[in-house]
């Protein structure tokens, strides 16, 4: 039985892994930092399944004592400080744990178990102020975000530790990807989420920030299997994973607000809160290397997941409507 230790667990993606993994027959052991309530809601299904550590990116003792605990024979790397718009605030914050957070997590491996296999989670951002559209593996990064910069750092320190230490470590560049699972400060959720609560007459309106920001974004489902994918090869490498098409925060609107019969514009208020201090404007990958190499392919369009998103918030609001006590 092959065994996985994933950081990240309880994220949006974490949650997707854990599940592709399990089916396939791995002993999954899932690392969790301490929160003052339980945050196991993407989990719930696979709780018991999962044998949990208790760890934090910023304590490298903690790494250590999980990969000497676990023994894995691949780690996926995927906790991180993952919000764009709060690396502003919080830039130290995202660094210690998007940056610094990997390195911890490489030396863990690096001291305990320098055999397994180890995914890092690179981003799309690395690219930012595009030098090339599409982005490939090969197109030069260029950060417009505290929390790029970091992903910048964690892509090359992953390169770093594979070609110092001959570690078999991989990159997954990964575009946008979202799910019912994406966390609710995300625009497709935040979006998916507030149609529900307009349609059923919860919220009034929806406050954003730029709607003309283009974004290549596929199904967080799909794009967990190209990071098991990669670490099933017989050599290490990075690999882009993307969709090749874009879209604007704008035809997401339409897209979301149309699945329940509503116009954007009658709900859609612009507010500087939202705009982020430097942009983003257009991400593009082309994954015609994961498609070759790894046999990697796409299944959910972006339709079909804004769709798929807002029939689960509709459920899921509606089933706390019911559960609410009736005041009389
Ligand atoms: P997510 O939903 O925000 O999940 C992040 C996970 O990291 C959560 O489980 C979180 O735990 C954990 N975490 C954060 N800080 C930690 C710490 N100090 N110690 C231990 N665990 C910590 O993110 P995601 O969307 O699943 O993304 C997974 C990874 O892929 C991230 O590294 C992200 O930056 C990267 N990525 C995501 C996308 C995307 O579109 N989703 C694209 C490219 C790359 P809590 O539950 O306790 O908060
Ligand atoms: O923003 C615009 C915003 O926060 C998408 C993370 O998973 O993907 C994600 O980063 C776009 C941006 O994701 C609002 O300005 C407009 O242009 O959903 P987002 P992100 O910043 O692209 C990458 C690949 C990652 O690696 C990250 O971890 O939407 N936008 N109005 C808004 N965004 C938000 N959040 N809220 C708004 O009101």
């Amino acid at each position: 039985m092959k065994k996985a230790l994933i950081t990240g667990i309880t994220g949006q993606d974490g949650s997707y892994l854990a599940e592709l993994l399990l089916e396939k027959g791995y002993k999954v052991y899932g690392l969790r930092r301490r929160t003052s309530t339980p945050n196991f809601e993407n989990v719930e299904q696979i709780k018991n399944e999962i044998e949990w550590i208790s760890g934090d990116l910023a304590d490298l003792a903690s790494l250590i004592e999980a990969v000497r605990l676990a023994q894995p024979d691949e780690v996926y790397h995927l906790a991180a400080q993952s919000f764009v718009a709060d690396s502003w605030p919080q830039p130290l914050a995202t660094g210690q744990m998007t940056a610094m957070g990997v390195t911890n997590m490489l030396e863990a491996v690096r001291i305990m178990k320098p055999d397994a296999r180890f995914y890092q989670a690179s981003s799309s951002e690395m690219f930012g102020k595009v030098a090339e559209i599409p982005q490939k593996e090969t197109t030069p990064f260029y950060p417009r975000s505290p929390y790029g910069v970091a992903k910048v750092y964690g892509h090359w320190i992953t390169v770093n530790y594979r070609e110092s230490f001959n570690m078999f470590a991989c990159s997954g560049i990964l575009f946008n990807h979202e799910s019912p699972r994406r966390g609710l400060d995300f625009v497709t959720r935040k979006v998916t989420d507030a149609v529900a609560r307009i349609k059923l007459g919860l919220q009034k309106e929806l406050r954003m920030g730029n709607l003309d920001a283009l974004r290549d974004w596929g199904f967080a489902g799909d794009y967990v299997k190209a990071m098991w994918l990669m670490l099933q090869q017989d050599e290490p490498d990075d690999y882009i994973i993307a969709t090749g098409e874009t879209h604007s925060v704008r035809e997401l609107l339409e897209i979301a607000f149309t699945r329940v019969g509503l116009h954007y514009e009658d709900y859609v208020i612009i507010d500087p809160r939202y705009v982020r201090p430097a942009e983003v404007d257009l991400l593009l990958g082309d994954c015609s290397k994961a498609k070759a190499k790894l046999g990697w392919k796409l299944e959910v369009g972006f339709a079909e997941l804004i769709g798929r998103m807002v029939d689960a918030d509709l459920e899921r609001v509606q089933r706390q409507l019911k559960s609410m006590p009736t005041v009389v």
